[in-house]
């Protein structure tokens, strides 16, 4: 019996066969700073998350290119404090490992608190509460290796190693600076692995816009010196032959194994649209790497990526999509869905047939504490996202095409009318409908493409009456600047305790 089922899973296993091609950006949408690990045949990645909470998305997958969101890392206020959080601030560049039982994710709360340490058994369930790591700056990753801890981290333009304890967060030797980089502005994203007898040190230089690039330098010991690779930059678009690639940007990396033997690194990078804008944030980039018979790692070849990989892959599993549509009266938000920085929870509820926003009073240019605001993020260029919904009088509520509290595009419903406002830093522009609404209940529309967002609204949910249009570009990262990118959020201001039900939201792609 058991060699009939050794048998069948081995036929199982060689009918799934090694992959082949996938494109890029295996997550799309703003997922920054992706850190991978390895357990088994089981990967997990973490991105930053900034101002929007629950913090750090953690996904899953079974070939290293089809990801699912199984939850987030940060989902307590004892664990992520957002005050003042803006598109600058909140949660940097976390790192996830594995060792011996328990995943760690190592992170920095920029709006003012530092570097912290969770923990868990279950990435699927809840992370402990911080333990604080005494030592500054951002870009925090821990290594373990043989019985030991290590940390490192960017200070200052100083990559520094610290041997630590990661259960209780204590330094348990004096921070050493191991190394500079090649030269390029803002070492960071460091990353240690050991391999063959060499640590190998990861790091990206060149600052997070189209200079960005990853290097990577090794030593026999751990505390150095490091040696430069001789082909670094292992990773760029900033050159010649990628000035005409949609994807720039790429850097800040991080190296796994896959259970095949394989290696591969995780990546982030941008695409651009409409010029040299970009608005959907930094997302996440994977890419095959082989080692040279010197020892240094070569990144799909010749360090460059493109959107259709053709190079192959462990067995492909194809991982369940996010919900397109979600009908609030049945389904409930899934893990896309995020508030800006700590939401007060009364003010969302469902009533049986639709989600319900309740004012706190807190319009989208609030820059400390929480708006009443859920929204996911914009992942295609060419996009549309439809939501319907019922307003009382006294609150405003519609659809935001947000970048940050000075940035933002609203389509909404006010006082029996729908309006769109430009939010511009200190430009605001106000374009009403001509005409007031009959129904109680409006669909609002955006539509996307590479140079406009395009408002228009019904009164049936079939005809279509368009109101506006207006450029992306001054809602890219280029103009209205910060490290996230839009997301689409359904919101309420207005008199506080007034409320809007939406009784649906859709969001597709639009194929080309
Ligand atoms: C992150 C730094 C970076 O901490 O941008 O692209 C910063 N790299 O490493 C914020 O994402």
């Amino acid at each position: 019996m058991t060699t009939l089922i050794s048998l069948l899973l081995a036929m199982t296993l060689a009918a799934a066969g090694p992959g082949r091609g996938y494109d890029n950006p295996v997550i799309k949408g703003f997922h920054p700073d992706p850190s991978v690990c390895a357990v088994g045949d089981d990967y997990y990645l973490v991105n930053s998350s900034f101002q929007y909470f629950p913090g750090v998305p953690i996904f899953h997958s079974k070939d290293l290119v089809n990801w699912k969101q199984i939850g987030h890392v940060l989902t307590r206020r004892s664990q992520l404090e957002l005050d003042g959080a803006l598109s600058w601030g909140g949660i940097y560049a976390p790192t996830i490992r594995y060792n011996e039982g328990t995943f760690y994710m190592v992170t920095t709360n920029c709006s003012g608190k530092g570097n912290f340490i969770v923990h868990t058994d279950d990435p699927t369930g809840e992370w402990s509460d911080p333990v604080w790591v005494d030592i500054g700056g951002i870009d925090p990753s821990l290594f373990f290796h043989q019985g030991k801890c290590w940390y490192t981290g960017t200070v200052d333009g100083r990559i520094v190693l610290s041997e630590i304890d990661p259960m209780t967060g204590k330094k348990l030797t004096g921070e050493k600076e191991i190394w500079r980089g090649t030269g390029g502005r803002y070492p960071e994203g460091p990353h240690l692995y050991f391999k063959d007898g060499w640590y190998y040190l990861l790091i990206a230089e060149g600052g997070t816009e189209y200079a960005h690039k990853i290097t990577i330098a090794r030593s026999r010991n751990i505390d150095g010196p490091y040696e430069g690779c001789p082909d670094n930059p292992i990773l760029t678009h900033c050159k010649m032959s990628t000035q005409g690639s949609q994807i720039q940007g790429l850097g800040h990396g991080d190296l796994v194994q896959a259970s095949d033997g394989t290696w591969w690194m995780t990546c982030l990078g941008f695409r651009r649209q409409g010029g040299d804008h970009h608005l959907l944030g930094r997302e996440t980039f994977m890419a095959p790497v082989e080692w040279n018979k010197e020892g240094w790692p070569v990144v799909n070849g010749n360090g460059e990526l493109q959107l259709r990989m053709d190079v192959p892959t462990l067995p492909q599993v194809k991982q369940e999509a996010a919900q397109s549509h979600i009908d609030f009266g049945k389904d409930k938000s899934g893990y896309e869905w995020v508030y800006l920085r700590n939401p007060f929870l009364g003010n969302y509820s469902f009533t049986g047939n639709s989600l319900r926003l309740t004012s706190n009073g807190k319009d989208l240019d609030e820059t400390r504490v929480s708006p009443t605001f859920i929204g996911r993020r914009q992942e295609d260029i060419f996009f549309k996202a439809v939501t319907s919904l019922s307003t009382e009088a006294g609150v405003e509520a519609g659809l935001s095409v947000f970048m940050d509290a000075g940035s933002h595009y609203d389509i909404f419903v006010e006082d029996g009318c729908v309006k769109v406002r430009y939010r511009l830093g200190e430009m605001v522009h106000l374009v009403k409908a001509k005409a007031p609404l009959e129904g109680e209940r409006v669909w609002l529309k955006v539509e996307g493409n590479e140079y406009f967002y395009i408002f228009s609204f019904s009164d049936d949910g079939l005809e279509y009456k368009q109101l506006c249009q207006m450029n992306t570009r001054y809602l890219s990262s280029e103009t209205a600047s910060g490290f996230t990118g839009i997301v689409l959020g359904l919101y309420a201001t207005g008199t506080p305790g007034k409320h809007a039900d939406f009784y649906d939201f859709d969001y597709s792609m639009i194929p080309r």
